[in-house]
């Protein structure tokens, strides 16, 4: 079923499951390291550029933002993995992303994001294993990929494949590369 974007809405933030919002929307959760680029990511599929907070700091997104476009909810997960951050936050985040990942009822499935332009860290490939040992239907994009020259791109999909054993798809927030077919996927896992 078609989405209307321009019901489109940021709903709350949290940091625990008392804070979710108490709907029946079926969330699509989004998780990678910092700074790899989820809150652009949702600002491309809903064609805005300020709904979901970005920036340059790795460690923006703090809390668990939810984020309405019409009958479903996506949903920005701090990134995991920022050396620069205090190893109590991290603990904290960790606790929060896996407590949002492990129980929440609404959630129906993930996209893992990962830099193209680089190798999966030790992160990403825990997460990627997480994710097939949970049976939670996933999908795995490769961002950032106007930094990339595309005669380059097969070799660096070829890193990320390798290391988490499945198929990267591309992705840009500047391009809009993959747009289309990230939305069309998105719409598919919410079909489930
Ligand atoms: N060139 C380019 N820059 C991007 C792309 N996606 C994100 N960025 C930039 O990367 C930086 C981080 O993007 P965010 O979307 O805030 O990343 P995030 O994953 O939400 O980061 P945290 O909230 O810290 O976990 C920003 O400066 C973005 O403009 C992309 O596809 N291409
Ligand atoms: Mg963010």
């Amino acid at each position: 079923m078609e989405l209307n974007l321009h019901k489109s809405k940021f709903l709350t933030s949290a940091v625990n499951a008392q804070g979710y919002p108490d709907h029946d929307l079926k969330e699509i959760a989004l998780v990678g390291r910092s700074n790899v680029g989820k809150s652009s990511l949702i600002n491309t599929l809903v064609n805005r550029k300020k709904f979901a907070r970005t920036s340059n700091q790795p460690g923006r997104t703090q809390t668990i933002n939810f984020y309405q476009v019409d009958y479903l909810c996506l949903v920005d997960l701090p990134g995991y993995g920022f050396a620069k951050v205090p190893v109590e936050v991290r603990h904290q985040w960790g606790s929060m992303i896996e407590q949002y990942l492990l129980e929440r009822p609404n959630l129906v499935g993930v996209l893992h994001l990962v830099d193209l332009r680089h190798k999966p860290t030790a992160d990403d490939v825990l997460m990627a294993n997480w994710l097939k040992e949970m049976d939670m239907p996933h999908i795995l994009v490769a961002t950032k990929a106007d930094k990339i020259s595309r005669g380059q791109y097969q070799r660096h999909a070829k890193v990320i494949r390798d290391s988490l054993q499945a198929e990267p798809l591309l992705f840009s927030a500047e391009t809009k590369e993959g747009r289309d077919e990230i939305w069309a996927l998105v719409r598919h896992l919410s079909q489930n």
